[in-house]
């Protein structure tokens, strides 16, 4: 099967615009860079609140959900979640229940952590929360086992999307379709991005863009920034959904371990707990762009960014394409780092 065989169901706007950065670009080049900085922007992708990454995700899965005949999507993910957020959006919009277990994945300090930004856009639209103690980790736990037998006991057909929609058979299908869509913007602007940056967690979105840019005739770098501070496991989950979405997509061949770059050195020591490069990455990206970027993950993958810029890691002559894929919703926990 090609990727243009799985049936899409539009969540999001069309193509998500590209722009240049140019203030970030002058920047880094008075700072020992010289690469030109382009921004791509799955934070304003859709109008179903915020989009990001996980709507994109989203379009290749609501199809079959609703083959499944379920009626309730049910979801995992921390308090201040982006991904539960999209997926309450998702069944709204779709005409279905939601149930989402949120869990303590951050040991942050912010008594409205499990009331503002994203679990409250969730509550808005209807989503049946369930704030659960557990701590970081991306793998399947009790609680949401326990959610998806609720709604069966209950009588509804539950449909069980992992956290972050990654361990999925169709999770990496979302960002293999964006790097058909990069390429196409490409055309229309004449311009070639040859490194991609993007912030890594459960994997499925670095992981899609891979077997996506894998396909095309001109080879470019896939630059991974790990947000877990967990690298193996980021590392693993990456390689393991690149090499299943090429092969669900039909690429004809095996994914080389050069292909899958995930790198660390800014995610701090632990999730979800900002560090000085990231709230620097943050303030300059806000100050030179007015574009927002959040402390969990964008703000990390920019501090990455950055750094390689300045670094010569990424060379003067190339042309970066920066994923940014939403999450600003979550800010309004981290209040107190901005005051
Ligand atoms: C997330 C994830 P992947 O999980 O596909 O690697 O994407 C990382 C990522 N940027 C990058 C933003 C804004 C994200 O929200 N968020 C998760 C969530 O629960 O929100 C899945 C962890």
């Amino acid at each position: 099967m090609a990727l243009e065989d799985f049936p899409r169901y539009p969540l999001t706007f069309g193509p998500s615009p590209v722009h240049r950065l140019d203030r970030l670009t002058e920047h880094l080049a008075r700072n020992g860079g010289g690469a030109e900085i382009w921004a791509k922007r799955e934070d304003c992708n859709s109008g179903q609140a915020y989009g990001g990454n996980k709507t994109r995700k989203l379009e290749y899965l609501v199809p079959d959900a609703i083959a499944s005949g379920a009626d309730t999507l049910v979801s995992i993910g921390g308090y201040q979640s982006n991904h539960t957020r999209q997926v309450a959006a998702t069944a709204a919009k779709i005409g279905m229940k939601c149930v989402l277990v949120q869990e303590n994945w951050v040991d942050w300090p912010d008594s409205l952590n499990d009331r503002v930004g994203n679990i409250m856009l969730s509550r808005i639209m209807g989503a049946e929360v369930r704030l659960d103690p557990a701590g970081f980790g991306i793998g399947f736990k009790d609680s949401w086992k326990q959610a998806l037998e609720d709604v069966e006991r209950r009588g509804g057909t539950p449909y069980a999307i992992p956290a972050g929609a990654s361990d999925h058979r169709l999770g990496g299908l979302g960002f293999a379709h964006w790097a058909g869509e990069v390429e196409q913007q490409e055309r229309e602007l004449g311009v070639f991005f040859d490194t991609i940056v993007v912030c890594s967690v459960t994997g499925s979105t670095q992981a899609g863009m891979i077997a996506g840019f894998a396909g095309q005739d001109r080879p470019r770098r896939v630059i991974g920034v790990d947000a877990s501070a967990k690298l193996q496991e980021t590392r693993d989950q990456v390689a393991r959904i690149a090499r299943g979405t090429a092969e669900l997509i039909g690429l004809g061949r095996d994914l080389r371990d050069d292909e899958i770059t995930v790198l660390e050195g800014w995610a701090g020591d632990l999730y979800g707990i900002p560090v000085e490069s990231t709230l620097e990455a943050i303030r300059l990206t806000g100050r030179l762009e007015g574009v927002i970027i959040d402390p969990v993950y964008e703000g990390k993958s920019m501090a990455g960014l950055i750094d390689l810029v300045q670094d010569g890691e990424i060379g003067r002559d190339s042309t970066v394409l920066y994923a940014h894929l939403g999450g600003q919703p979550a800010l309004n926990a981290y209040s107190a780092l901005f005051r």
